[in-house]
């Protein structure tokens, strides 16, 4: 692969407003962020809490978690050899202490293992004061249309998620150890090179249309002569504990944990108000299309999951893909 560092002037990388939650009013985030679809970060939030791997272990203890294994090859390539990204990549499931442990003997580092979007609902930490301070605020803010479960996302430092756009407004707070969020705006989307829809065809929802073939801080020029414009309008925002970024839907990000140790985040998803910022979303009709092209693998792995023998289990790595 040819990678060339950016040139200074290609990245200018402004920060995003920060805003504190004892003064954010329901009324500023309706009309300044959430209506246009603008994120920020809003700070002062959960820093009284620290959800650290031995409060964690002892909190979820033997409950089975799954673990997408990444591997510590997959961001040495070029990402048009992908064959998987997000919840399509490998899964394992393996109790929480578990997987403590492999984070503590720096295996998931070397692997890198990640538990990614692991509903909380049904472990105690959602009777956690950090939870429940968590949800007061955001209804404070208005957002009382979740269009997921509220998730633990909980990694090794170093690891990448990457640069991606989901369909609904997300919501990420940090509880241990920090993350660079690189950002872009829904307009870059044909800059960033998203994965064509036809990947669906022979991918199902194994690899994904709403991930970028490329890698912004590592750009390929050569392969990828759009990314120049689209690095004018990237943001980075490092994101702390206890202060939580809005992402509206489209907006481009990668997420990098920071640091050596293991890092922790809760996210959700949300409806997405206005519902014309919805209707009007390319990128999230795009989505959309994708699922359908998907119809067809899922179908037939649907088919062979129903003929195993360890169909249950199938079935529910089927289902953990969406
Ligand atoms: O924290 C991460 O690793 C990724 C989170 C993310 O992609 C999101 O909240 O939408």
């Amino acid at each position: 692969m040819h990678h060339q560092t950016p040139e200074p002037s290609e990245k200018p990388n402004p920060s995003l407003p920060r805003e504190s939650a004892r003064s954010l009013t329901l009324d500023r985030f309706v009309q300044t962020y959430q209506t246009p679809g603008r994120p920020v970060i809003v700070t002062d939030l959960l820093h009284q809490w620290d959800w650290n791997l031995d409060y964690l272990s002892q909190q979820l203890g033997m409950q089975p978690f799954v673990l997408r294994y990444y591997g510590h090859e997959r961001y040495q390539q070029d990402k048009r050899q992908w064959t998987s990204i997000g919840s399509g990549v490998p899964p394992k499931t393996r109790p929480f202490v578990d997987y403590a442990d492999l984070l503590r003997s720096r295996e998931a580092h070397k692997n890198d293992i990640y538990m990614a979007k692991c509903s909380i609902h049904n472990t105690p930490l959602i009777q956690s004061e950090a939870i429940q301070t968590l949800q007061n605020y955001l209804e404070h803010i208005g957002l009382t249309h979740p269009a997921s479960s509220l998730n633990l996302w909980v990694g090794p430092g170093g690891h990448v998620e990457a640069l991606h756009y989901d369909p609904m407004d997300g919501t990420l707070v940090q509880l241990h150890g920090s993350k660079r969020v690189t950002l872009f705006p829904p307009s870059q989307t044909s800059n960033l090179y998203p994965f064509p829809l036809y990947v669906h065809l022979k991918h199902g929802m194994k690899l994904r249309s709403w991930f970028s073939q490329v890698y912004p801080n590592r750009p390929n020029f050569e392969a990828f002569p759009k990314l120049r414009q689209a690095l004018q309008h990237q943001y980075e925002v490092i994101l702390n504990p206890g202060e939580m970024l809005y992402i509206p839907t489209g907006w481009w990000h990668e997420v990098e944990s920071l640091g050596d140790e293991m890092v922790c985040s809760v996210n959700r998803f949300w409806r997405v108000y206005p519902t014309q910022r919805a209707v009007l979303s390319w990128q999230r009709w795009r989505t959309h299309l994708g699922s359908v092209c998907a119809l067809p693998s899922v179908g037939v792995s649907l088919v062979k999951a129903a003929l195993s023998r360890d169909r249950s289990q199938r079935f529910k790595e089927i289902l953990q893909i969406f």
